[in-house]
Parts: C-alpha cells; sequence; structure tokens
C-alpha cells in the first residue's frame, strides 16, 4: 500500500479581505452571495479530488482563526442534466437519515451531510451561465482518503456504507428520481462503448487495441446483473452508486466511519453495484490511474476485511441471491468503469476530467487489470463471501 493521501484543501482562490490576480471568479462569488455567506466569508479554496464537480472549501471567521465551515459544489450540468431532481433526492434522503440516526442515538449534524437552502429558498442556485451550485456544511474533525491505510480502515468503510444501505432499506425506492438513466447498466455501457470505438472520433482505436479486445471478449459478462434484475431475481434498492472510499469521511478522533457523501447519484439500483465499487476503487494496491501496471494489484485480504465489515451489517437485509451476486459485483462495476474510461478516451475525454490525453486509458488499464486478476481469484472471492454470510458452502 503507498503512503496515505489525504484530501485536503487546495489554493485560495477567492476572497473578500484581497484580490486574488488572475483567476475569474465571477459565479464563484455570486454562489457565495447566492447562500447568504456574502462579506462575512472569509476566503475559498480549492478542494477535493473528484472527477465530475467542483468542490470549494468556504471559510468563515472562528474563534480563534477562519474557519472551514462549507463546501460549494458547482455541479456538472453535462453529466447531472436534471439538478433539481438531483437535489430533490438529496433532500429527502438526508432529512429521512437524520431521523433514522436520531433514533439509533446518533449525531445527524455529524454522520448525514446537512444542505443549505439559497437564500431566496431553492435547493440549489443557478449562476448567469446556467451552472448549479449548491453547498452543505462542512464537517468538523472529518478526514477523507484516497487509498486506505490500513484493512481496518477499509473495513470501516465496508461497515458504513453496509450500515448506509440498512439506514435506507424501508426509504421508497420509487420516491427516487433517477438522475442519470442506467447509470450502472452495464450492457448499456457496453453498447455505449461499441459504439464510440466505431465512431473512432480522435483515431484512438489504433493506440489501445489490446484494451478493446479486453472489452469485447467479455461482452456476455456485462449482462449477467442486468438480467438477473430485469427478471426479478436481484431487487432495487436506495443506491448511493458511486461508493468510492473518498466518498467517506472518518472520524478524525476515532479513525471510525462516519458519513457517506457526494449524495448526488443516489438512485433505485443493485445492491451489488454499491459493494462492487467499493472494491473496485478500494481493494486495490494503486491509485485508478496508476501508469505502472505493477504495481496495481487486486488485494484479496482488502477485499475479505470489506465483506466482513459490510455483511455484518447487511446480511439480515439482504436476500440470499443479493449476497451471491455480491463478487460479481465487484467484477462488473470494475469491468465498467474501466469500459467507460476507454469509451470516454475513444471519444475525446467529455466525461472524466483528465489532466494528460492518455489519463482515461491508464485509469481503464488499471481496472481491467484488477478484472484480470478477480477473475483468475473469483472462486475465493465467492467463498469468503458465503464464509461472512454464513452459507454453508
Ligand atoms: P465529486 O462528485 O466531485 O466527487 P464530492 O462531493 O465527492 O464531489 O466532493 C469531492 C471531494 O471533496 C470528495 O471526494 C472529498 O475528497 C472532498 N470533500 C467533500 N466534502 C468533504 C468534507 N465535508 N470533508 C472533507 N472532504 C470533503
Ligand atoms: C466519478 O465524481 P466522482 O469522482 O466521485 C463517476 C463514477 C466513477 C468514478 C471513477 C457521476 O465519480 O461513476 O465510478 O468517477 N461519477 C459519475 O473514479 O459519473
Ligand atoms: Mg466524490
Amino acid at each position: 500500500i503507498e503512503p496515505k493521501q489525504k484530501v485536503e484543501a487546495g489554493e485560495v482562490i477567492f476572497s473578500t479581505r484581497r484580490k486574488i490576480d488572475g483567476i475569474d471568479n465571477r459565479n464563484l462569488e455570486d454562489a457565495v452571495y447566492a447562500f447568504g455567506f456574502g462579506k462575512k466569508c472569509s476566503y475559498v479554496k480549492t478542494f477535493g479530488a473528484g472527477h465530475i464537480n467542483e468542490t470549494y472549501a468556504v471559510y468563515m471567521p472562528g474563534e480563534e482563526k477562519d474557519e472551514l465551515s462549507y463546501v460549494l459544489q458547482r455541479v456538472n450540468r453535462n453529466v447531472f442534466k436534471d439538478p433539481a431532481g438531483v437535489m430533490d433526492n438529496i433532500f429527502g434522503v438526508t432529512e429521512y437519515l437524520r431521523n433514522v440516526i436520531r433514533k439509533e442515538g446518533g449525531d445527524p449534524d455529524r454522520e448525514t451531510l446537512s444542505y443549505i437552502k439559497t437564500k431566496s429558498g431553492s435547493t440549489y442556485f443557478e449562476d448567469s451561465e446556467g451552472e448549479p451550485w449548491r453547498c452543505y456544511n462542512f464537517i468538523p474533525d472529518s478526514v477523507c482518503y484516497q487509498l486506505a491505510e490500513s484493512p481496518e480502515q477499509f473495513y470501516q468503510s465496508g461497515s458504513s456504507f453496509g450500515h448506509f444501505l440498512k439506514q435506507l432499506s424501508d426509504y421508497p425506492v420509487d420516491r427516487l428520481n433517477e438522475t442519470i438513466p442506467d447509470f450502472h447498466n452495464t450492457v448499456k455501457r457496453f453498447e455505449a462503448f461499441q459504439v464510440a470505438l466505431k465512431r473512432d472520433l480522435k483515431n484512438r482505436a489504433a493506440t489501445c487495441r489490446p484494451e478493446i479486445q479486453f472489452v469485447l471478449d467479455r461482452e456476455k459478462d456485462c449482462a449477467v446483473l442486468v438480467d438477473q434484475q430485469e427478471a426479478g431475481t436481484l431487487p432495487l434498492r436506495v443506491t448511493h452508486n458511486d461508493t468510492k472510499l473518498n466518498n467517506i469521511l472518518f472520524d478524525g478522533k476515532t479513525g471510525k466511519g462516519l458519513c457517506i457523501i457526494d449524495l448526488d447519484t443516489i438512485m433505485p439500483g443493485l445492491a451489488a453495484n454499491d459493494f462492487g465499487d467499493s472494491i473496485r476503487f478500494g481493494a486495490a494496491t494503486a491509485e485508478e490511474d496508476e501508469r505502472d501496471l505493477n504495481k496495481m494489484h487486486f488485494d484479496i485480504g482488502l477485499y475479505e476485511v470489506y465483506v466482513k465489515g459490510y455483511l455484518e451489517e447487511t446480511k439480515d437485509v439482504l436476500t440470499q441471491e443479493e449476497i451471491e451476486s455480491l463478487p460479481w459485483g465487484a467484477r462488473l462495476m470494475t469491468l465498467e468503469c474501466g469500459i467507460r474510461f476507454l469509451a470516454d478516451y475513444l471519444q475525446g475525454d467529455t466525461y472524466f476530467k483528465t489532466d494528460y490525453p492518455e489519463h482515461n486509458l491508464v485509469r481503464a488499464r488499471t481496472q481491467f487489470r484488477l478484472v484480470d486478476e478477480m477473475e483468475q481469484q473469483f472462486e475465493q472471492m465467492k467463498e469468503i463471501v458465503r464464509k461472512y454470510a454464513c452459507i454453508d458452502i
């Protein structure tokens, strides 16, 4: 495992006390005022490491010094075409979670996000260019990681995402808007990949023949969970759909999982997909965009601790079929994510943020390396799930 990598705030890019040269902050400043911080706000820094939205840390004057108090985000309109629908999902779920957490004897102000309405009472602010902004409280003494720094931490993450599923198990699924249709429909993702390959807009297909072949060889796999969902064998639940390790905050003092964040993609979905996306990102020995593939491996030990944490919370909620679908969730979420990165590379990097031209290809390669290793260890992956679900082999 690489040294720990915490997510921390970056440069000051807007300040009410001094002018920052060279940055056009018009919309950011408007957003700061729209949420009522106005002149009281001390400054704003860049924040976070997400691939989709722009995230900012808002500092307000504290007792002794300026304190990180709010997280302000510009939502990517290209990805989220219905920002009001996204915010309705988020408000509905977080309000519901508050009650559940209160009943559990927990602290709703730390264990779920509190979103803030604009001064005029809307769930988000639309700037002069039509871009949506939204805002929530920063949770003090919390830490966010890109890589698990210990198995215990990854166990915590399994336990937290499992607990999240349990907390929302009675939330009415049909109250949720499907804000990105077919988000984790792996069959449709495969089809979109085929279209991108056929168009080959940037003439990049020639630079990634082995990766393309890797995907084409797995067309049948793409249907494994979609078929079970369509047949009614696997139920739709309230799922998070983006369960990366960096979408969970840990308590800075106790190190325990504290709060699930990045609630944009809460939608009806399969438990296996939430489980699988966590494994894809967290049970890996390197970051998603590591160029040296020799550093990238599927870590079955980390997989096991996640299974333990996740099933301790969910084994009485999930059906037997759902439990047995979990290892496929890991394989398919990893394959699907690789397919999405490769399709975006072929279509010219229009979806995920990239830092250099082959960035999406590099990301696809790490995912395919993980898929390959999961395929080789698939029987063990199934045995581990059965062991913690107490299913006789
Ligand atoms: P994105 O859709 O861009 O991933 P997120 O809501 O996940 O948006 O926020 C981006 C990143 O900002 C997160 O991965 C995390 O690193 C950081 N972040 C957001 N909120 C907090 C918070 N309250 N405390 C610490 N880090 C946070
Ligand atoms: C995106 O926004 P972020 O970085 O949390 C993406 C996920 C991918 C992930 C890959 C809305 O998540 O689906 O799995 O990148 N989110 C969206 O790192 O597409
Ligand atoms: Mg995120």
